[in-house]
């Protein structure tokens, strides 16, 4: 155990811009496994193929990484600190895609903590991950003391709420390890299963197949007419379920991340605009930016699902 090594990691996390920074030893979590067969036995990862490909990696880190030993686990706070009330569009887009990619954001960060430790000792092996790697990121948030997973499934952390992206350097060493965040503070709320427009939403557990953030980004193909009159103006992700967590109303605070500005057009454009966009409009607003995942074709599909019925 090197506790000045793990103090001075997490010292220098913080300088590189991680509110968040938590560490948790790598070990398999059977319940964790365990409710990720069940939720992929039962469909709920929709179209997600990838998901279930790559299961046996998610359900064990050794099988991902097998010289695991610790796990840093760090959060971001994306909150713009403008309101989609404040910002004046007729189309939302999630906060989380206001701005430029969080995945390149976070990366950086990562490798620069994981050369900071490798100028300690060149020997030590580590890899990053943010999004896209075949981890529980939420179930190691909550190990390494973040926060807790809501009803909603997102990370909520008491200082930030859940407006943070997750990340982790998995590293072949031992560190000092910080105590699971053990509290479930949802209490008896409710809100966000209530607000969801299209019930995806049981305590702990998401239906993606009905969830706007999937339908809008992940899924292929037309939009189901049956959600046009539930998408509520959403054309990329969708923030409701965070956005009425009093989590998140007592306790977001502005980012400090210049990447994550809203984008002007995001802010302003109105529904017209949007439905006239043209394939160039799109690349440039969008270069950068994580909505680029639905390219122009995605984006238009969704446009126009909240234009059906008017
Ligand atoms: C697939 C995916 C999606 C899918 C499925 C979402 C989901 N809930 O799984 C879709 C496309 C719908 C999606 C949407 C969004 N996503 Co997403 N997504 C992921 C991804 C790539 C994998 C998540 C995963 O493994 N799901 C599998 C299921 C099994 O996991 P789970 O829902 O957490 O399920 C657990 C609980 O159900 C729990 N459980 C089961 N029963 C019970 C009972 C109790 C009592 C308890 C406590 C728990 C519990 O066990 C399960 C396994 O741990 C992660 C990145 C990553 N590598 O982890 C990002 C990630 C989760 N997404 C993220 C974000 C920001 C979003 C959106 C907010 C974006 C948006 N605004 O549109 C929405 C939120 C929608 C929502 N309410 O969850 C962030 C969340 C950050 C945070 N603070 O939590 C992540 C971590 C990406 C990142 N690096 O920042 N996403
Ligand atoms: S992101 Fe939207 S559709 Fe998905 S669970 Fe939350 S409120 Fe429901
Ligand atoms: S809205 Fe309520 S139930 Fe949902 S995640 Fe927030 S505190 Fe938990």
């Amino acid at each position: 155990m090197n506790h000045s090594l793990t103090t001075r990691i997490k010292y220098r996390a913080s300088e590189l811009g991680f509110q968040k920074v938590g560490i948790t030893a790598a070990e398999i979590i059977p319940e964790a496994r365990n409710n990720l067969v069940d939720w992929l036995a039962k469909g709920n990862h929709a179209s997600m193929q990838w998901l279930e490909k790559r299961q046996n990696e998610r359900g064990d880190i050794f099988s991902y990484f097998q010289e695991a030993r610790s796990i840093i686990s760090v959060g971001m706070n994306y909150f713009t600190g403008l309101s989609k009330n404040i910002v004046n569009a007729e189309l939302n887009f999630s906060n989380y895609a206001w701005g430029d990619d969080y995945h390149q954001i976070l990366k950086e960060g990562l490798y620069s903590l994981l050369d900071y430790i490798k100028l300690e000792n060149d020997a030590v092996k580590g890899v990053v991950c943010v999004d896209t790697s075949p981890v529980l990121e939420k179930v190691w948030a909550q190990r390494a003391g973040l926060g807790w997973q809501g009803k909603h499934t997102n990370l909520i952390s008491r200082d930030y709420g859940s407006w943070l992206f997750l990340g982790e350097l998995i590293l072949d060493i031992k560190l000092e390890y910080d105590r699971p965040f053990a509290d479930d503070l949802c209490g008896t709320c409710t809100a966000c299963i209530d607000a969801c427009p299209t019930k995806a939403l049981e305590p702990y557990l998401l239906d993606a197949r009905k969830c706007i953030s999937y339908l809008t980004i992940e899924h292929r193909g037309d939009l189901p007419e049956e959600y046009d009159d539930k998408l509520n103006g959403w054309v990329y992700g969708c923030d409701i379920c965070q956005e009425v967590c009093p989590w998140n109303i007592k306790f977001a605070r502005s980012s400090i991340e210049s990447g994550f500005r809203v984008r002007t057009e995001i802010g302003n454009w109105s529904q017209s605009d949007w439905e006239n966009m043209s394939a160039d409009e799109f690349s440039r607003i969008f270069k950068k930016s994580p909505v680029k995942r639905t390219k122009y074709s995605g984006l238009m599909r969704n446009i126009r699902s909240n234009s059906r019925l008017q």
